[in-house]
């Protein structure tokens, strides 16, 4: 298990933070993610043999969302 940290532009309103956490939470090997508006960050739980940081980062561009 691994804890990632993705930095998120873009995010605001709590809508936004919803529709990236379910986005996140749907994804293979992620166990939780908890997003923060006020940080425009989310911190993820996962494993890293099923799901990567890079694919994290590319679900949450997929959403609509800027992650940097
Ligand atoms: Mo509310 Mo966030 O419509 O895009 S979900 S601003």
């Amino acid at each position: 298990m691994q804890t990632t940290v993705i930095n998120i532009k873009s995010m605001t309103c709590m809508g936004c933070v919803k529709s990236v956490k379910n986005v996140l939470e749907r994804i293979p090997g992620v166990s939780n993610a908890d997003v923060s508006l006020e940080n425009a960050q989310a911190t993820i739980q996962h494993d890293d043999a099923i799901t990567g940081s890079d694919q994290l980062k590319q679900a949450i561009q997929d959403a609509g969302f800027e992650a940097v």
